[in-house]
């Protein structure tokens, strides 16, 4: 067992890959997964979200929707907490703390395979996962691991405690942007699909092609939220109003092969724009794939903010990254989780809740959207 990170999905990063690689971790019998509780009727620590009145100040850019600002409480209670079958997953997204950003543009979905492709016929851009890594930048992985590749999700053959992330994720030599599978794999009838295999530098990439930028955390969260305060999701407090799913989760056995019911519609990634769009016209800012976002990642960002006190005005993140589970990884956070979140594990498609990862490291449920100044 290389190593053991609870809760987490894909928080390692490339370096483990590429040293362990080729001895997966042994299968281990899960433990019957415990019943959740439902959200506590404890008073909310959330306040009102008050956003901006101003109206767009042009007329949108393509396939970009208008974002108000204005203030409102950032993070994840106890409420998220109790929904996670396992604990402490929501616990670097507390405390709830209050916070400004300014107005922006955002693209309406997560960049997809036909938008990503006109960026690379435009530059010829190549992406991180199709680079062959090199000894001087991975000295303790074995010589025969560094291929070009990235993570695949491949489901187990028996149900495995979910300890392990290396259990049901496979470095495949290979797998990149064009190849989401893996070498067998290509982009017919995905041209709608989240573009993914992306590694930090490569969303940005495209962002600064585009004429945009990543957005910052704060502004993922303000504009998932939708102008709503402390709902536990991006459409309110129920994961499934007059039972209908509203994202593209997972439903069944994680991560069990011939687990994903698909109940919401898919099994694995969806097409961006298949669930209705939050108030302020954001399609899947929960599920279907993670979404790059500029903040680096620490574990205690928000109680650092929450002791200065006061609004937090467009906060940046942290100067520098920390996530002690992995310290020697430089991770920026993830949000929104994706089509492998389920109750079981994750849960992250509630709307407060973050993610991480390393920069280099990229899987096929990752992907981006972006964001530019409102002119
Ligand atoms: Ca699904």
């Amino acid at each position: 067992m290389p190593r053991v990170v609870a809760a987490v999905v894909l928080a390692g990063g490339l370096a483990g890959y590429l040293k362990f690689r080729t001895s997966p971790a042994a299968p281990v019998v899960a433990e019957s997964i415990q019943t959740v509780a439902g959200p506590t009727t404890a008073a909310s620590p959330f306040g009102p979200t008050l956003a901006n009145k101003i109206p767009a100040p042009s007329p949108a850019p393509e396939g970009m929707v208008w974002i108000p600002g204005g203030e409102f409480s950032m993070g994840s209670d106890a409420a998220s907490e109790s929904l996670c079958g396992l604990p402490g997953v929501t616990r670097d997204a507390l405390p709830i703390h209050r916070v400004y950003v300014d107005a922006f543009w955002m693209d309406a979905t997560e960049v997809t395979n036909e938008q990503f492709e006109k960026f690379v016929k435009a530059t010829g851009y190549v992406t991180i996962a199709e680079v062959k890594p090199t000894k001087e930048e991975f000295p303790t992985a074995p010589p025969e691991n560094l291929v070009a590749g990235s993570a695949v999700f491949t489901p187990t053959p028996q149900p495995v405690a979910l300890n392990s992330y290396f259990q049901w994720w496979s470095y495949v030599a290979g797998a990149d942007w064009r190849h989401p599978g893996g070498p067998g794999s290509d982009l017919k009838r995905r041209e709608k699909h989240p573009v993914v295999h992306i590694a930090y530098d490569d969303a940005a990439a495209y962002a600064k092609w585009a004429g945009k930028r990543l957005p910052t955390e704060a502004e993922w969260e303000f504009a998932a939220r939708g102008g709503v305060a402390g709902k536990l999701y991006a459409w309110g407090d129920e994961l499934k109003p007059g039972g209908k799913f509203q994202a593209n989760i997972y439903q069944g056995r994680f991560p069990v092969e011939g687990g994903d019911t698909g109940e919401d519609g898919f099994k694995g990634i969806a097409p961006v724009a298949e669930y209705p769009a939050n108030a302020y016209g954001l399609y899947d800012v929960a599920g279907n794939v993670w979404e790059w976002v500029s903040d680096w990642y620490r574990p205690d960002t928000y109680e650092r903010l929450d002791r200065v006190g006061g609004v937090a005005r467009n906060p940046q993140g942290p100067e520098t990254p920390y996530d002690p589970s992995e310290p020697t990884e430089k991770k920026r956070v993830h949000r929104g989780g994706s089509f492998l979140c389920t109750d079981q594990y994750c849960t992250r498609y509630l709307v407060g809740t973050r993610g991480k990862g390393e920069v280099r490291t990229a899987s096929n449920h990752l992907g981006f959207r972006c964001v530019k100044a409102g002119e």
